[in-house]
């Protein structure tokens, strides 16, 4: 696409989607000042946002470098993301203080005890462009210095497992049965090439290969390989102690890193993830609750996404991003800060949030689910 044409369409956009953060952020001015080559690597980061008009951020990064060479467009998107004030610094500490095992849900209500709770960091190795930019040659070999980094993870009795790849002629690689069965246990990731936003940034590109999971032998710790981050590291378990499922990632991630080459980090922006809602402690923390009464037994999300937005939470259907509410007001919520909070801060918003949410659902809904 030309440059006035994509300058063109990117004006229509911001018209008709205030909520694409590219768009809102977008300036031609800026975008003319660059060299050719310059310009070419703005054009692929906001890519997604322009195929995909309903986006909420519009871009991804294609190397660990593009969040400080294309500051003067990405940091404004960042900071409306996230909440930033303009001119405020932005300061990424860590602190996985999982405080024992306060933050235990059943200690609020006894029916929080059987709660399916995810706790996941997004890391990306330096020595390697971001999803978006990697060959299928690069993208095969990360998932080979993934996999040897398994092997070795695989022989710590706390971590001991498989990895399961779905490269075609991996030696690690599972059947087509094996993956849908992984996909249906909420374990493995879907297709990406049926997400358009991935699509367009390039990030499901050569798909299946260079893709992959590990699995730990009690299934409660799982690492992605290539899919959105080159590692998406996670803890899943069914209970209501957060400070027990975040020391279980906590040393996961201890573990894997020191069997992994470094990972990319910026010094404004913390870990560097592919989208930039992820940036910082690249942590997404989440549980699922049933809130019938504040969605109206699941069909009307609007008063609980208000409820929780204050609280400093999102909320997604249990099927995921972009999904709708489960049987029963079944729902996904996490605390959406995630650059300029540390780990521990993560969790116990969403200890304390879900505890809020749960009071008020008693009072909407007094009949108990
Ligand atoms: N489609 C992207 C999603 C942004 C947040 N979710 C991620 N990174 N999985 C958008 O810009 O709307």
């Amino acid at each position: 696409m030309a440059t006035h044409q994509l300058i063109e369409k990117i004006a229509v956009i911001k018209e008709a989607n205030p909520g694409n953060l590219m768009a809102r952020h977008f300036d031609a001015a800026y975008f003319l000042s660059l060299d050719e080559h310059a310009r070419q690597s703005l054009a692929e980061i906001i890519a997604s946002g322009v195929e995909n008009p309903d986006s909420q951020m519009g871009a991804y990064a294609m190397n660990p470098g593009d969040y400080d060479q294309f500051a003067t467009m990405l940091d404004p998107m960042i900071r409306d993301s996230h909440g930033i004030a303009a001119g405020t610094a932005i300061s990424q500490q860590h602190d996985w203080d999982t405080g024992g095992t306060r933050c235990d849900l059943a200690a609020i209500d006894e029916r929080l005890r059987d709660v399916s709770m995810r706790v996941r960091v997004a890391r990306n190795v330096a020595t390697f462009p971001l999803p978006g930019a990697m060959s299928k040659e690069q993208r095969v070999a990360f998932e080979r210095v993934a996999a040897r980094a398994f092997a070795k993870l695989a022989e710590d009795p706390a971590f001991g497992g498989t990895y399961l790849s779905i490269t075609p002629g991996s030696p690690n690689e599972i059947d087509a049965g094996e993956y849908e069965r992984r996909v249906e246990a909420h374990q493995m990731f879907k297709d990406m090439s049926a997400d358009p936003y991935l699509n367009a940034a390039g990030i499901s590109g050569d798909w299946p290969h260079g893709r992959g999971m590990y699995v730990s032998l009690k299934e409660d710790l799982l690492v992605w390989v290539g899919e959105e981050d080159h590692l998406r590291i996670m803890a899943m378990q069914r209970g209501g102690n957060l400070s027990i499922l975040f020391e279980r990632l906590r040393s996961g991630l201890e573990t894997l890193t020191n069997l992994l080459p470094p990972f990319a980090t910026s010094p404004t922006y913390g870990n560097v993830t592919s989208c930039p809602t992820n940036l910082g402690a690249g942590m997404r923390a989440s549980l699922h609750m049933k809130l019938p009464g504040l969605t109206s037994n699941g069909t009307d999300l609007t008063r609980l996404k208000k409820a929780a937005q204050d609280l400093g939470l999102a909320v997604r259907g249990a099927g995921g991003e972009h999904s709708g509410a489960g049987t029963g007001g079944r729902v996904d919520i996490s605390p959406s800060a995630r650059l300029g909070v540390t780990e521990a801060q993560i969790m116990r918003r969403l200890y304390e949030g879900a505890a809020t949410l749960w009071a008020m659902e008693q009072t909407a809904n007094p009949t108990p689910p």
